[in-house]
């Protein structure tokens, strides 16, 4: 597959080249899931890659830097400076985190080839890794208190401009210590990329926590949301990792009880009005009443007492009715829907593969079989584009897009079964 191969660097595989020259942390596990069908050992190398920038505290950075490369995104690696910072790795990342996908995809990479995943002892090299990273969820970034992760800024939801965060984002000032440089619009239109004013918030966040050496325990949090999407991955994960447990005889039975008691918890997110998860604002303990993507991926989890509520979300008119291509990351009936901007309508290649594990567990196959049938003809008509208009497929942001390639190959190779049984 000539994009994984094109954007892989020897050791990870970068989101897209010229966009996104670093190696991002969500983009790493969707890319391990596809790229475990083309080389299975690499997929284990992009994950084992991303883990050399694990703090201390056992946070998996957002990014982790390729210094040769530090003016072509920013924030910068010299931005956050992390090699001064108690507890950061020697290597450059930034502070803040992403959805915790990684057990899924370390789950998924060893299911792909058990003997290689042995003979590298792959899985009991991860495993502590990825328990020190579930760890730092717990104990540092439950601040609502109720047992679910916050994240702290819009990028570390991966849907950083999503309309979940408007309302939090407007008490936030736009006026960051240092002048805001934009590499990123030398590759995509600022139609399809957050405002200058948005950029300056996401900016005036990352200086605040940088400046406390990004110590969550140090300091107040100007932005603290509870998501849907995050919470549900990281319950996601411990399923995962309670079969990683299993396969090289440790106890599984922690992670199935906090992917239980997450999975419960989850249910504070729940506004039964709207049939799907809303976000929490933890600030003013108020919920975020919007409908976005984010609120139905919860889907993912089996035995989410929810799901045939969200179900009937996800098939009515706010996303699926009117028949889109794809799923759209927000909802089409809102006032504010935008089918070009970012992730305030648009369709995005990892959302959808995720509906379609969702539609998969919970007996939805023809579905699924559509949307995947779909997801496949717009990545390889469109070059892989980073998302498109649900509407009309046209697709926007950058081209040849890692984790478009790779979510596409693991639906045409059709083998995947989050559960972890190839069917
Ligand atoms: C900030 C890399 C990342 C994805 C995010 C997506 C976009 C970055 C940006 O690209 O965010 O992390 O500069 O816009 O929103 O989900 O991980 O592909």
């Amino acid at each position: 597959m000539c994009v994984l191969d094109a954007n892989w660097t020897g050791s990870h595989t970068i989101p897209a080249s010229g966009l996104y020259p670093h190696q991002w942390s969500w983009d790493s596990g969707f890319i391990a899931i596809g790229l475990r069908h083309l080389s299975p050992e690499r997929a284990q190398l992009e994950l084992e890659s991303l883990l050399l920038g694990q703090w201390q505290d056992g946070r998996i950075p957002q990014i982790v830097y390729d210094v040769t490369k530090d003016d072509e995104y920013s924030p910068s690696a010299s931005f956050w400076g992390s090699a001064q910072i108690p507890g950061a790795p020697s290597i450059s990342t930034a502070g803040l985190i992403q959805p915790p996908n990684h057990a899924w995809a370390t789950w998924e990479v060893h299911c792909a080839d058990p003997a290689t995943s042995r003979a590298r002892n792959f899985l009991p090299r991860m495993y502590p890794h990825l328990v020190a990273w579930h760890e730092y969820l717990k104990t540092h970034r439950d601040r609502g208190g109720v047992g679910l992760a916050s994240v702290i800024h819009p990028w570390e939801s991966g849907m950083d401009n999503s309309p979940l965060w408007d309302n939090a984002l407007a008490r936030i000032p736009s006026t960051p210590q240092h002048a805001i440089q934009r590499p990123d619009l030398l590759h995509a239109d600022l139609t399809e990329r957050p405002s200058e004013k948005e950029y300056g918030k996401f900016f005036w966040l990352a200086e605040q926590y940088r400046d406390r050496e990004c110590d969550d325990l140090r300091g107040e949090d100007r932005f603290i949301m509870e998501d849907p999407t995050f919470n549900a991955l990281w319950a996601y994960s411990e399923l995962s990792l309670a079969k990683i447990a299993e396969a090289i005889d440790l106890d599984p039975t922690p992670h199935l009880e906090r992917a239980a008691d997450l999975t419960t918890a989850l249910s504070s997110l729940y506004d039964e009005e709207l049939g799907l998860f809303v976000a929490r604002d933890v600030i003013d303990d108020t919920l975020v009443r919007k409908v976005t993507i984010s609120g139905l991926v919860p889907l993912i989890l089996p035995g989410l007492s929810q799901a045939p509520a969200v179900l009937r979300t996800l098939l009515g008119s706010r996303f699926l009715e009117n028949r889109p291509l794809m799923v759209p990351s927000y909802d089409v009936t809102a006032t504010d829907f935008q089918p070009t901007q970012y992730w305030r309508g648009p369709a995005w290649f990892n959302m959808n593969w995720l509906l379609i594990q969702g539609l998969r567990t919970h007996g939805r196959d023809t579905t699924a079989d559509e949307l995947s049938a779909n997801l496949q003809t717009l990545a390889l008509e469109h070059h892989f584009p980073e998302y498109v208009d649900p509407w009309t497929g046209a697709p926007h942001g950058t081209r040849n897009f890692s984790w478009t390639a790779a979510l596409a190959v693991d639906l045409a190779v059709g083998v995947t079964n989050h559960q972890g049984r190839i069917s």
